[in-house]
């Protein structure tokens, strides 16, 4: 359906909201309120991570809001718990939309006994067995070559899974990520490359990133399409996800899709974005906003009020306050937990450290 390789990034919504895509739209209404209220919910736990931050129940926040199109559109496009994700530091809209429960994301950043992977890694950096989301890696771009391992494995055993794993534009300078591609092109293996494109890597911005007009035109050195997307319309986020996607399940191979966004808040929580980027240029950005031009999409098909949008991020924020209270109040996690899981059996040097660590506490 959608060509790769366009000069121009696909759209199906314009900054009106008015649908430009040159095809029948088959999402229900119920479809497409559930992207809405997802990215509502996605731009509201950013907000209480960064509440957290400077309350100190946790020490590390990499802000999302501006990423939410993108991601609440790649989490539609694949089967939650069949499909693995690889995700990366910035996915926490695209985690909630598959279904990672809010509290056990809360407990996560605050290292609470409610995290799945019992506080052992940095704030966002979550992971899920049961949901087949890989846990997330700081290294930028090492988790790429895992995913497809994990692509291959699913291709050789016939299971119909795909993988879909994301990254930043400065993650397509590591070697990981190139290797990853060349591999996943030569083998055909299942899996979708999703880049979020915000234009910076920390301070670098794009054009000293790569001398490449688009992350997507990289495709073709590896033998599969390539998609540039406006990441701030989650409809084109989720038809071309979609589309890529089912490519690979259908043996197609893989595909590597840019999505256009930009992140409003600084990298992270340790870095000031004013002293690299124009306040006028983050503001400029606000102004394409991907939750407000879907509610102008949403409003002229009868969809969306003001009153009906302030009741969803109400209903959204009541939600995210109840679980952020059951996982903060949550048990902080025991520190001998750190010796569970290493080995199958734990070895006596291992039992030796636990004993002395117990002894000191
Ligand atoms: C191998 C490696 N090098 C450097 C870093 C430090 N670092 C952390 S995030 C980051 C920038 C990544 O930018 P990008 O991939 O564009 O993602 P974004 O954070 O912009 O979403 C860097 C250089 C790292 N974590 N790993």
């Amino acid at each position: 359906m959608f060509q790769p390789f366009t000069e121009e990034p696909i759209r199906l919504i314009d900054e009106k909201g008015n649908w430009i895509g040159d095809f029948e739209l088959d999402l229900s209404e119920d479809a497409l309120l559930t992207l809405y209220r997802n990215m509502v919910a996605g731009r509201l736990l950013d907000e209480r991570y960064i509440v957290l931050l400077r309350t100190g129940k946790t020490s590390f926040v990499a802000p999302a809001a501006g990423h939410e199109a993108a991601q609440v559109g790649m989490a539609a496009a694949i089967r939650p718990g069949f499909d693995w994700v690889f995700p990366y530091y910035r996915d926490k809209t695209l985690l909630l939309s598959l279904g990672y429960p809010a509290e056990q994301l809360f407990a996560q950043m605050a290292g609470t006994v409610l995290d799945p992977n019992k506080g052992r890694q940095m704030p966002e950096h979550p992971g899920h067995k049961d949901l087949n989301v890989f846990t997330v890696a700081s290294p930028i771009a090492s988790h790429v070559v895992p995913a497809v391992g994990a692509a291959l494995s699913m291709k050789f055993q016939g299971t119909g899974q795909v993988v879909l794993t994301t990254f930043g534009d400065g993650a397509t300078s590591e070697g990981d990520w190139h290797a990853g591609l060349n591999f996943a092109g030569v083998q055909g293996a299942p899996i979708v490359f999703a880049a979020e494109n915000n234009r910076y890597a920390i301070s670098v911005d794009f054009s000293k990133q790569s001398a490449s007009a688009r992350i997507a035109d990289k495709a073709h050195a590896y033998g599969m399409p390539g998609y540039v997307v406006d990441g701030m319309d989650v409809l084109a986020s989720y038809y071309v996800m979609r589309e890529a996607v089912s490519r690979a399940r259908e043996g197609l191979g893989p595909a590597l899709v840019e999505l256009l966004v930009y992140r409003y808040g600084p990298h992270s929580s340790a870095d000031d974005d004013s002293v690299y980027r124009p306040k006028e240029e983050v503001e400029a950005w606000k102004k394409k906003d991907p939750i407000t031009r879907f509610e102008r999409f949403l409003e002229k098909r009868k969809l969306w009020t003001p009153e009906f949008g302030e009741q969803v991020r109400d209903e959204e924020r009541k939600k995210l306050e109840a679980a952020e209270e059951k996982a903060l109040s949550a048990q902080a996690v025991p520190p001998e937990w750190m010796f569970d899981d290493v080995y199958a059996e734990r070895p006596w040097h291992l039992e030796e450290q636990k004993r002395i660590l117990l002894e000191e506490l």
